[in-house]
């Protein structure tokens, strides 16, 4: 081991709660752990630990509440503003949920799930399939997150428009408290009016009030027909107009709305062989469209065509593709789905994962568009995202001198922000990436509100110091 512990015994007491596999100390061994998918955080770490359950998370807690060693829990690693990463100094614990992956219970009759916090998302999805429900979350990291790191991050995704957020989903939870307690909140009810409602704290709270450890979730009838469609447009304005119609018509029905520039679309072409373009000209701006339906055989084909119809006639949409097959329709969501790895193989770049009423998404585009390439001509705009939940991924990329321009670039698009009445943050989190950057965007009321919170919680502030507050 090449690292000098800085509390001598501390990693062999790590290792005798956990076992001496499931307690990494050595440089090679912590790498995957102490490094983001994007490149963007290194950190440092006493150790990296993996709990088997519950009770050896609490143990563990506890010795570093006693030792004031700070704890970084950390899911699947996929996170996108480095809230999982330790800082550098390397005197804390990464606590990887990885191994508590059991799904502990489904009751189909109450419709709810209960999950370990280390399940992967793919896994949760299955589960609830198996047992005739769905689990609607659903991200292009579904394969790798876990249910713990989504409920820490309050999790969006491409079905929220229809479901809700992961805090929509959640009834109930089980948490290691920063003084190693555990709260037993695995309440599967719906209605629940005993004062303030606890596991909302720690959702989407970023690890830095105490370890969730299962959830009780919510699931639902699974549909029984959907169709996907792939529609070009003029203009981000277009996209909201059909919006406005596509919700008038379907409803409920209407499970996504997502948007991609053109930018964006030549990307996945770019990077991923096998992909397509779904028209015979090239376009400006495109949205795909998913609805689904619980009964069988629901006209929803027929729904779609008569409103993608009427769009045309309108000038809304210039061109659509229904897909006539699971497969056709997984080729579409495909160049949806890979922009954000076909951006990370492009090269670095600025995120803005930001949210605006819906209703002013076409002047926020347009005019932060204005303004930052007025700023830097060569600037590309890679947007894209949940247009259906007013959510945009704003991101920006520069030849050569990308990252160095950031705080340029940002200081722009948040200005859009404020003026459009919209968040710095939608569905990633603040992280390390934004906790500075969320203080010019709070009021001092919600800044001293969630400080008050911390330290109510967490006294010590051992509970992945440096992130979000
Ligand atoms: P990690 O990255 O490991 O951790 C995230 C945060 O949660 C950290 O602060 C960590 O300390 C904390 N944490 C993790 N587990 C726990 C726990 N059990 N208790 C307490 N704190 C914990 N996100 C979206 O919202 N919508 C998307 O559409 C989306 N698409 C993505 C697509 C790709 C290709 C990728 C790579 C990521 C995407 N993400 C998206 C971001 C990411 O997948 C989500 O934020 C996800 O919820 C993180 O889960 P994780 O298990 O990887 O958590
Ligand atoms: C998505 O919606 C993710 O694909 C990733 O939230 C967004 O890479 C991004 O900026
Ligand atoms: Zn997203």
């Amino acid at each position: 081991m090449s690292f000098i512990p800085a509390k001598p015994g501390l990693v062999e007491q790590f290792s005798a709660i956990v076992g001496h596999a499931n307690c990494i100390a050595d440089d090679a061994g912590m790498q995957p752990y102490l490094n983001d998918w994007r490149g963007n955080y290194t950190g440092k770490a006493l150790a990296v630990v993996r709990p088997a359950n519950t009770d050896e998370v609490a143990e563990l807690v506890k010795l570093c509440a006693r030792t004031q060693t700070p704890i970084v829990p950390q899911g699947g690693n996929t996170g996108m503003v480095g809230g999982g990463i330790p800082d550098t100094r390397g005197n804390a614990l990464v606590l990887s949920l990885g191994r508590m992956n059991r799904i502990r219970g489904i009751d189909t009759e109450n419709n709810t799930i209960t999950v370990e916090a280390g399940v992967i998302l793919q896994a949760l999805q299955d589960a609830a399939m198996s047992a005739g429900r769905l689990f609607p979350l659903s991200l292009a990291a579904e394969g790798s997150c876990t249910i713990g790191g989504n409920l820490s991050t309050n999790a969006g995704g491409t079905a929220v428009l229809r479901y809700g957020n992961t805090r929509d989903l959640a009834l109930g939870l089980e948490v290691v408290t920063p003084s190693g307690d555990i709260w037993q909140g695995l309440k599967g009810l719906r209605k629940d009016n005993t004062g303030y409602d606890l596991k909302h704290c720690f959702i989407g709270a970023e690890g830095t009030l105490g370890i969730i450890t299962a959830a009780v979730l919510k699931l639902f009838p699974q549909p029984q027909s959907s169709v996907t469609a792939f529609a070009a447009l003029p203009s981000p304005q277009a996209a909201v107009e059909l919006l406005g119609s596509m919700r008038a018509a379907a409803g409920d029905r209407l499970v996504a709305f997502e948007l991609v520039s053109r930018v964006c679309l030549d990307l996945v072409l770019r990077h991923f062989p096998g992909t397509a373009e779904p028209f015979a000209e090239r376009h400006p701006w495109h949205v795909l469209i998913e609805l689904n339906d619980t009964m069988p055989d629901a006209p929803l084909q027929e729904m779609l065509e008569t409103e993608l119809g009427r769009a045309l006639e309108r000038g809304q949409i210039a061109d659509a593709a229904i897909a006539s097959s699971e497969g056709q329709a997984r080729a579409l969501w495909k160049l949806r789905e890979d922009i954000s790895e076909a951006q990370r193989l492009e090269g670095k770049n600025v995120k803005h994962d930001i949210s605006v009423p819906i209703s002013r998404i076409p002047a926020f585009i347009d005019k932060c568009d204005a303004a930052l390439i007025a700023a830097f001509p060569d600037i590309s705009l890679v947007c894209f995202g949940h247009v259906g939940d007013g959510n945009l991924h704003y991101n920006c990329g520069l030849p050569d001198q990308g990252l160095g321009k950031a705080d340029q670039i940002n200081s722009i698009v948040y200005a859009h922000v404020d003026e459009s009445g919209g968040s710095i943050s939608a569905e990633h989190g603040l992280g390390q990436l934004k906790r500075d950057e969320i203080t010019h965007h709070k009021t001092k009321i919600e800044l001293d509100m969630m400080r008050a919170l911390k330290r109510a919680l967490d006294p010590t502030g051992i509970m992945n110091p440096g992130k979000v507050l």
